[in-house]
């Protein structure tokens, strides 16, 4: 006869190992992201972990990322995480089997990884600690009751083990219902507004004058984007709330006189509005990052002025609230553009994945060096004083638009009927302007398409033509030629370091 020492280790079964790591790493995230909905709702110790994941990411992974799944790179990123959490609340649970230890261990190894990378992004303030100590704290305490309770649970039935395996299912329902609940009314506090930005009406501005009715043509983009419609890039997980009563933008550095603006300084100026096509730089040849919308501000080049710029200045270093950084030559935007900072776009204030408060916006560079969104901090310095987040991962210090031209009628792979064929689309060279676009079918000769009214030449133009296909499989090309004369380069480029180079074709087949 063995005798068993009186308090032996429980064995779990796996179901219960299991459900206590879950429970323990679910509640975990739960309470990181309730205290940072309440307290701080970028400290989410889950967006906090993929945001430094974002910036650690190699270049050519983010280009893999992106290539794969284009702007859906976030949701894919978010998924990959939510993958690597499930791992670990499998491991914590299983860790946990004979002996509670090893399973804590994971559990507060995975809360100090987050803790830790709390500390290391560009916006940490103290209160941000809170959510992941939060996390750390809850999901251990979780851990080790639920644990309790299923050892409890598991113990050879000598008396109430219906009791202990009902007390520890009671307490295992109870703790997945509470996460729930709270990581959704963290979620709900962190996408709460500080403010509704469609309550903050602009200023007047000087009426905009009506479009003309050719600058839209059948079968391109219409010229105009809707803002819901606008093409959005940014590093940003979560789009960062600002109160738009509490921002302010510094203005410093290589200055005469510092400047710090409220919104209502800034709104108080002379305000401007101007359409701008803006392009993003990683837009393959035939993509669809570019946009064009009237944008309401102030002209840099005012505030420039007021502050009074250092002889030896370069590079305007913008910051975000979220850390994201910009630089942009001062040069460009002193030159006479309508290089803003905006509060508005297409009559209503900033959409906040826009940039709500404040964004700037540049005609004629790419947005990753001018068009810094939730903009708080702008120093003026030399290149050599700062490097910007892009700059930093290998791209162009200076990113000009370079001219390019997009064919968006017929769709690439339709069927259309042979004869006469409708071809039409889009083409940009910003702040310089297109003066000719031209189509060739099956790489013959160049014909000139009609083109749309050229508003202003910060922003694109649209071209329309009809050629005749015979049945058969064909292929169209377009070129786009700007205001210096120069023909828009048929060379290939992808678009790092500044900008994809190359002709768009599309295949259609004429029956
Ligand atoms: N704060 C912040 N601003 C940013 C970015 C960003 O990641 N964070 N991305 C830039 C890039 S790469 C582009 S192309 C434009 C896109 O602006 P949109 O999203 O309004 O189209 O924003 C720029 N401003
Ligand atoms: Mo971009």
């Amino acid at each position: 006869m063995t005798v068993a020492p009186l308090r032996a280790p429980t064995t779990l079964t796996t179901p219960w190992a299991l459900l206590t790591g879950i429970l323990g790493v679910g509640s975990a995230l739960a309470a990181g992201d309730l205290v940072a909905g309440l307290v701080a709702p970028a400290s989410s110790p889950f967006l906090v972990v993929g945001d430094r994941f974002v910036r650690l990411t190699p270049e050519w992974l983010k280009q893999a990322a992106i290539a794969a799944f284009g702007t859906g790179d976030k949701l894919a990123l978010l998924t990959g995480m939510a993958v690597v959490l499930a791992v670990l609340a499998v491991l914590a649970g299983l860790a946990g089997r004979r002996r509670p230890g090893p399973g804590i261990a994971v559990v507060v190894a995975t809360g100090a990884v987050a803790l830790v990378t709390t500390t290391l992004a560009p916006t940490f303030r103290a209160v941000d600690l809170l959510a992941p100590l939060a996390a750390l704290l809850v999901g251990t305490a979780v851990y080790a009751a639920v644990r309790a309770a299923a050892a409890g649970a598991a113990r050879p039935a000598r008396h109430g083990a219906g009791v202990s395996r009902r007390r520890a299912l009671a307490l295992a329902g109870g703790v997945a219902a509470g996460s729930l609940l709270a990581g959704a009314a963290g979620r709900l506090l962190a996408a709460a507004p500080a403010t509704s930005g469609a309550a903050v009406a602009l200023p007047p501005a000087p009426p905009a004058p009506s479009l003309p009715p050719d600058a839209s043509l059948p079968g391109t983009p219409a010229w105009l984007t809707p803002s819901a419609d606008f093409y959005r890039i940014d590093t940003a997980l979560q789009v960062p709330r600002v109160d738009p009563a509490a921002w302010t933008l510094r203005l410093h550095g290589m200055v005469e006189r510092e400047l710090t603006l409220t919104l209502a300084d800034l709104r108080s100026r002379r305000v401007v509005e101007a359409p701008v096509t803006m392009v993003c730089v990683s837009n393959p040849v035939g993509g669809t990052l570019v946009s064009n919308a009237r944008f309401t501000g102030v002209r840099l080049a005012d505030l420039l002025a007021e502050a009074g710029v250092r002889p030896g200045a370069e590079q305007l270093l913008s910051t975000s609230v979220d850390g994201f950084t910009t630089g942009t030559p001062v040069r460009v935007v002193t030159d006479g553009r309508e290089a803003l900072l905006a509060f508005g776009m297409n009559g209503a204030a900033l959409p906040v994945e826009h940039g709500f408060p404040v964004r700037m916006v540049v005609p004629g560079l790419y947005g990753y060096v001018s068009g810094c969104k939730w903009i708080t901090d702008i120093e003026v310095t030399t290149w050599a004083g700062a490097t910007p987040y892009w700059a930093e991962r290998g791209w162009a210090r200076e990113g000009p638009v370079k001219t390019q031209s997009r064919i968006d009628t017929p769709a690439a792979g339709a069927t259309v009927p042979s004869g006469r064929v409708a071809v039409a689309g889009t083409s940009w060279a910003p702040h310089v302007g297109i003066t000719r676009v031209e189509v060739a079918v099956d790489g013959g000769a160049w014909v000139p398409a009609r083109l749309g009214a050229e508003v202003g030449v910060d922003s694109w133009r649209m071209w329309r033509t009809e050629i005749e296909l015979g049945p058969g499989e064909h292929t169209l090309s377009v070129r786009a030629t700007d205001r210096t004369g120069t023909v828009q380069t048929g060379r290939e480029q992808v678009s790092i370091p500044d900008g994809a180079t190359g002709r768009h074709t599309v295949p259609v087949t004429a029956v």
